[in-house]
């Protein structure tokens, strides 16, 4: 079944899921109130149930997954500090520069090996405490799973590591889990285990988990404070906001449990490029829902590839001359993932 409303298999990202109809009902059965005030139910019990689920003591909701990681660097940070972030960070590259432009700091990119940062390199990049010379390290943000990197994780062990490190230096910790869901259930770990060692993240509703709006921040509660202030100052204070928080819901409930079959049938999609000719793809960084492949032929660019595709129903954009990435979600079936592969054999076979 590809997307209900469209017809269309819509492989561009999992942020092109349409809400399911137990989402559209919970949203108009939604009780809800002034959220700026504390006043909406429905939220409130979203942001008790993420901070429950995630092993925090707080959550705030906001409107995106750029909001949610602008407003933590915001709150950690003051102006003219460091963040050490790697280089394919998607707060770094994709989120309008507001590390710099909102809050002042200044990017440390590490180039990470698939996206994943050694604690060595996050050493090597903080600022001594005594020296006078560099701008202080601020934060250390962490993304996971690594969306540019080609959707790959983190362990628990890699992320105790590297937040070890930080907190050695007195450096705290933000982790961009907007699809850190995706990231549990590849590694087979709870959510709250993988989050155990960072001191705040943000995470998406709007990403693998298929809802319309909306993204959660977890952390300290005085800091869950802080933000909420925050929040506000950027014009992000939201009042019967429950009527997106209710979709929300829903996706917490009921995704987590069957993302497996999308990262299944990403790498389903995945195999069969890799056995297609002029066609690379490192199988290595496919371990969640997404895949980044290069069209290498005389015949074909990416763009012709997903004009081509379109003839199936098959929605894919290209990033560049080579290269597509290509994303699967809630609304793609198993029978929608063959459905990809067939048409990829027929079109580069
Ligand atoms: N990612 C989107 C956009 O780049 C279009 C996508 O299609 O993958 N962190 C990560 C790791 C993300 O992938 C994204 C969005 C965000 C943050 C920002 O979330 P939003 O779009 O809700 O601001």
């Amino acid at each position: 079944m590809p997307t209900p409303e469209t017809g269309k298999i819509d492989l561009r990202s999992d942020t092109k899921t349409l809400p399911s109809p137990a989402m559209r009902r919970a949203m108009a059965e939604a009780e809800v109130g002034d959220d700026v005030a504390g006043e909406d139910p429905t939220i409130n019990r979203l942001e008790a149930t993420c901070a429950e689920r995630l092993g925090k003591e707080a959550g705030l909701f906001v409107v995106s997954g750029t909001m949610g990681n602008l407003v933590c660097l915001y709150a950690h940070t003051r102006r003219g500090q460091d963040l050490i972030v790697e280089r394919r960070a998607h707060l770094y590259n994709f989120e309008v520069g507001g590390l710099a432009e909102i809050c002042g700091l200044v990017a440390r990119p590490i180039e990470g090996e698939r996206g994943r940062m050694s604690p060595r390199q996050v050493e090597a990049a903080i600022t001594p405490a005594d020296d006078i010379h560099k701008s202080p390290t601020g934060l250390l943000a962490l993304e996971n799973s690594h969306n540019l990197a080609g959707g790959t994780v983190l362990s628990v062990e890699q992320t105790q590591a590297l937040c070890d490190v930080a907190h050695a230096h007195g450096v705290p910790v933000h982790l961009d889990g907007a699809r850190v869901f995706n990231a549990a259930t590849a590694l087979g770990v709870e959510v709250s285990d993988l989050v155990a060692p960072v001191d705040t993240l943000q995470l998406c509703f709007s990403k693998g988990l298929g809802a319309p709006v909306g993204s959660m921040i977890c952390g300290p509660a005085d800091f869950i404070e802080e933000t909420r202030r925050v929040r506000k100052l950027f014009g992000g204070g939201m009042r019967q906001a429950g009527v997106i928080a209710a979709a929300a819901e829903v996706a917490l409930q009921e995704t987590p449990p069957r993302l497996a079959e999308d990262h299944a049938n990403a790498r389903l999609i995945a195999e069969t490029l890799a056995e297609l000719p002029g066609i690379s793809i490192d199988l290595e960084t496919v371990q969640t829902n997404m895949l980044y492949f290069a069209v290498d032929r005389e015949d074909l660019t990416a763009t012709g590839l997903c004009d081509a595709l379109i003839a199936w129903d098959i929605i894919a954009a290209p990033r560049d001359e080579r290269e597509i990435r290509l994303v699967t979600h809630v609304q793609v079936t198993r029978s929608d993932a063959e459905r990809v592969c067939a048409a990829l054999r027929e079109v580069l076979g």
